[in-house]
């Protein structure tokens, strides 16, 4: 269940090696090499990036900012964090995934740890936590060196521009640059404009390290991030800005031949700024304004010990984040109607993760990994309160919650095989949405949702296992990988007749309600075949279940999914044939307002070829994605929104 880490960083006890003991995936963004990677390059987005992992899928609202669902679960039950920092989005409409606010040039890698192993800042983890890792320079690397890359593709007219730069001294080394990202709207198959999925973003970003001695040293980030125009073809509106400033100040100390071997503290603060916009869409019978705001600070403590047999980690963390959003509706002639849909919601949330590695011999490891977390959550909005209070009479101005996971993995290495199987509890506090909601359309299923202040935790039990064997000399390799997570007191929206809709083509209201029991099982397949020295066949095969305590199926559940390809490689020439596809969608979520999926197979080409001119390093890429052309629509598209046709994309890297 480890991934690889590649990383080039030189700072020697960064905390990526010694977290790295409980990963379960990696993909590489930034430049170096790795084994997992979007066959695009630097230039892809980091969307593009994670749909490369094994465990995620993308829920797509429009070309732009798709929702990484890990193990099947979507936002809620997954934590996202960036170099360790707590970040939530600004949206009630989930417009802007936390992945949305940085850009691939920012990050040197994304780690992912399925289920409730989870890293240890991660909270309410229960399908998995994600770690976008920045990219550092670090010290003592390469003194100076540039970057830039350029890329276009023609389906939508997509351009993408960066440039960057490090400084990497003894003492002292910063990193840098910028990005543009422009799309107009795209096609798909056949030739249909899909309306309103343009999007323009812009990124800068700076990091930098201090050296204060041999043993310890201070290290920052700044990144600013901003989307404008983007469309949501899903959707019912569109975003014109949705805006990120995200920065972090840390301290590091290591020592050798110590019981603790590095010790870091990081304080961060970051704010998100979302406002969305219909004025541009036809037939709007009400014009609304939905403005949402989120500013998260914290700070976490990590060190990593090791013991005899024992690598351990501990982790303190304390963040304090405000959601607010409100809604103005503006009928024609009447006056205007104000609501507050996130009534000014401030989370204390504090943990404490201890996480033990134990090395039994050359072939034995056990991995416990443990968090317990107190938060406490309090509506600050009057309004908000009083609104919420006509449902639930008798509800308090201020709750607390305490969750906790506890998770043990064993994993036996015998020649050329390996198994893993693990175990795990956690549970999840509800979301600001799921608990203080307020009259949030939900063009999934056409339901208004109010949040519900009286909800039980969730929580879960996991098993997994995952089995990886390879013959000939590593020719040949196969991995097995299952879980299933059987859940107490899910939580989902349930149909509430006694109320009545606000949005205009709602069917009605449903209120989040904890169902007694839900299941989620995922399975997959990966083969590897060198069949000859440069030619390779590769296959992924993956195929999830989800249903609910009465044994109808869960939304948004993966139905039977295959990706074989055959890759070729001749000397610094690389290429790529490859057929991805599903299966019907049968078993979906009908009770949920879901609708069945067609099932679909695209085709796709690329190549890559890596040569230097005088003393620059450069990477040519193109591809064609969909190349016959063929229109179609996957289960995590929201609301049968259809994939790009064909693409042609071709992109350029340099380095000096
Ligand atoms: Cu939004």
């Amino acid at each position: 269940m480890i991934g690889l880490l590649l990383f080039i960083i030189s700072f020697p006890s960064d905390t990526l090696t010694t977290s790295s003991q409980n990963l379960d995936e990696v993909v590489v963004v930034s430049r170096s090499q790795g084994s997992k990677r979007s066959f695009k390059g630097n230039v892809a987005s980091v969307d593009e990036h994670l749909k490369e992992l094994n465990h995620i899928s993308l829920v797509r609202r429009g070309s732009y900012a798709w929702e990484p669902m890990v193990n099947s679960m979507s936002t809620e039950r997954v934590s996202t964090s960036i170099d360790g920092m707590k970040i939530f989005y600004a949206c009630t409409d989930k417009m802007d995934p936390v992945t949305s606010y940085v850009e691939s040039s920012n990050l040197q890698n994304i780690l992912l740890n399925s289920g409730l192993n989870g890293n240890p800042q991660a909270t309410g983890n229960i399908g998995g936590s994600l770690d976008l890792k920045l990219r550092r320079a670090g010290f003592d690397g390469e003194a100076f060196r540039l970057g830039a890359d350029a890329g276009y593709e023609s389906n939508g007219n997509l351009q993408v521009y960066s440039a960057d730069a490090a400084v990497s001294r003894r003492s002292f080394y910063t990193n840098g640059g910028v990005s543009y990202r422009h799309a107009g709207n795209y096609k798909e198959g056949g030739g249909r404009e899909v309306l309103f999925s343009q999007f323009r973003k812009v990124n800068a970003y700076d990091n930098f390290g201090f050296r204060l001695s041999d043993q310890d040293a201070i290290e920052g980030t700044f990144i600013y991030d901003r989307a404008s125009n983007v469309g949501y073809p899903a959707l019912n509106m569109d975003v014109a800005k949705a805006e990120a400033f995200i920065t972090s100040l840390s301290y590091r100390r290591h020592w050798e031949d110590k019981l603790v071997q590095s010790w870091e503290t990081k304080a961060y603060y970051n704010h998100i700024t979302h406002v969305m916009d219909d004025t541009q869409r036809p037939d709007v019978q009400i014009h609304m304004d939905m403005p949402g705001k989120s500013w998260t600070t914290g700070l976490y403590s990590l060190a990593n010990a090791q013991k005899g047999c024992h690598e351990l980690t501990a982790n303190y963390d304390l963040y304090y984040n405000r959601l607010f959003a409100d809604m103005t509706m503006y009928p024609g002639g009447a006056a205007p109607m104000y609501m507050v849909t996130w009534p000014d919601v401030g989370t204390l949330n504090t943990g404490l993760a201890l996480n033990d590695r134990i090395l039994l011999g050359k072939a034995h490891t056990v991995n416990v990994s443990t968090k317990l977390a107190w938060q406490q959550q309090r509506l600050n909005s009057q309004e908000g309160y009083q609104a919420l209070s006509v449902f639930f009479p008798g509800m308090k101005q201020q709750y607390h919650q305490l969750t906790g996971r506890i998770a043990a993995n064993y994993q036996l290495s015998i020649v050329n095989s390996q198994l893993s199987i693990g175990m795990g509890w956690g549970s999840r506090a509800p979301t600001v949405t799921e608990a203080y909601g307020y009259y949030l359309n939900n063009t999934f299923d056409q339901y208004d949702y109010i949040g519900n202040p009286h909800l039980k935790n969730e929580s879960a039990i996991e098993v997994n296992a995952n089995y990886q064997w390879s013959m000939f000399n590593g020719q040949c390799s196969m991995a097995l990988d299952a879980n299933a997570f059987f859940f107490q007191n899910y939580i989902i929206g349930q149909f509430e007749p006694r109320l009545s809709a606000m949005t205009v083509a709602a069917e009605g209201v449903k209120v989040y309600g904890n169902i007694p029991h839900a299941t989620i099982a995922n399975f997959s397949l990966t083969s590897k075949l060198d069949i000859l020295p440069w030619l390779k066949w590769s296959t992924r095969l993956g195929y999830s279940l989800g249903c609910d305590n009465e044994g109808e199926p869960l939304p948004l559940i993966s139905p039977f999914a295959y990706t074989t390809g055959l890759d070729v490689r001749f000397g610094r020439f690389q290429g790529k044939v490859e057929v991805q596809g599903n299966a019907r969608q049968s078993n979906y979520g009908k009770k949920y307002g879901e609708t069945p999926t067609n099932a679909w197979a695209i085709l796709n080409l690329s190549a890559n070829y890596q040569f230097s001119i005088f003393n620059y390093q450069l990477a040519l890429r193109a591809g064609i994605e969909n190349l016959l052309d063929k229109r179609y629509t996957t289960y995590a598209d929201w609301c049968d929104i259809p994939q790009k046709g064909r693409n042609i994309y071709v992109n350029l890297s340099v380095e000096l």
